[in-house]
């Protein structure tokens, strides 16, 4: 089988740092490069976490910062759930891995143009990078093969009622996204949260006994306590990692073409993804939107992906 080319874009981040480890060990997937924005904490911090991250885990595809802030709405982050440093929980040793000088957004633009068409696009963050790309370079719109993104809900938010953080904290960049016709794969809330991270799965992962086990473990136990105190849930989802499980295996998840649309109004519902779960407007499909996860099968291909390291 051919491997699948991604360029993961991403806000690190306790999910995107699992979403890091299994699309570098996963042997179906081409990690064409890694590009940061800013979203979960401020881009310089998202930036040191990936490096950190690819660092303790010798990932060696390169890092690209791109853009530090939203497109238009004043900057939001989320220490609630990430802390201080977006990426609390593990200690890391002392960091030596360096970014590119390349921004993030120009390495997306002439990585697509160079290609064949068979690039897939991964944003786990807010889609402040890739709206960029698209505005700058219209050109790459075509040839993308795919945006299989984490983001949005069609049931109720996590940062406000109406909105999913990732959306909500660039609601027009994600607007210029979904607008833009290039095919759409949306994890939502919906579909993530049934990815709990329980302490048997805690467990499970850490008793493989190297380093990913204990990468996942200390991030994990981390999440944990934050997922409780903020909305009562009894663990952690890993909301970013099942964009990379679709990529692997499509066939653990149920998804249902939607017409998808982004209130960007500065009303109570700014930043929710507005799903025609019903086709009620019978407007023509724009995204496959995630239902349900076969949630064992899921975490089979998590320990999978950590017994490589
Ligand atoms: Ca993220």
């Amino acid at each position: 089988m051919t491997k699948r080319k991604i360029i993961l874009d991403c806000d690190p981040g306790h999910d995107d740092a699992i979403a890091m480890l299994m699309a570098n060990a996963h042997p179906d997937i081409d990690l064409l490069g890694i590009t940061i924005v800013a979203g979960n904490q401020t881009l310089k911090k998202t930036v040191h976490n990936g490096l950190n991250v690819a660092q303790l885990l010798d990932i060696n595809t390169k890092i690209y910062p791109g853009m530090p802030q939203p497109l238009v709405r004043e900057q939001v982050v989320a220490g609630n759930v990430h802390g201080k440093t977006g990426l609390d929980g593990p200690v890391f040793p002392e960091l030596h891995r360096t970014a590119e000088k390349e921004n993030g957004v120009r390495f997306i633009i002439n990585t697509l143009l160079a290609s064949d068409g068979d690039i897939t696009l991964v944003p786990t963050g807010p889609l402040t990078n890739i709206a960029t790309a698209m505005r700058m370079e219209p050109l790459i719109i075509p040839k993308i093969k795919e945006i299989v993104l984490m983001g949005g809900a069609y049931g109720t938010g996590n940062f406000t009622p109406s909105a999913e953080f990732n959306i909500f904290a660039d609601p027009e960049a994600a607007h210029v996204v979904f607008k833009s016709g290039a095919p759409i794969v949306m994890m939502g809330l919906d579909l993530t949260n049934q990815t709990i991270c329980t302490p048997d799965i805690i467990k499970r992962m850490e008793a493989v006994g190297n380093k990913a086990g204990k990468l996942f473990g200390d991030l994990l136990r981390f999440t944990l306590k934050t997922q409780f105190e903020e909305f009562g849930l009894a663990a952690g989802p890993i909301h970013d990692a099942t964009t990379i499980g679709y990529l692997i295996n499509p066939e653990l998840f149920d998804m249902q073409d939607m017409f998808v649309e982004v209130d960007i109004n500065r009303g109570p519902s700014y930043g929710r993804t507005v799903c025609d779960e019903n086709s009620v407007l019978g407007k023509p499909t724009n995204a496959k939107v995630g239902k349900s996860i076969d949630t064992a099968g899921f975490f089979d291909l998590v320990e999978q992906c950590i017994r490589m390291y």
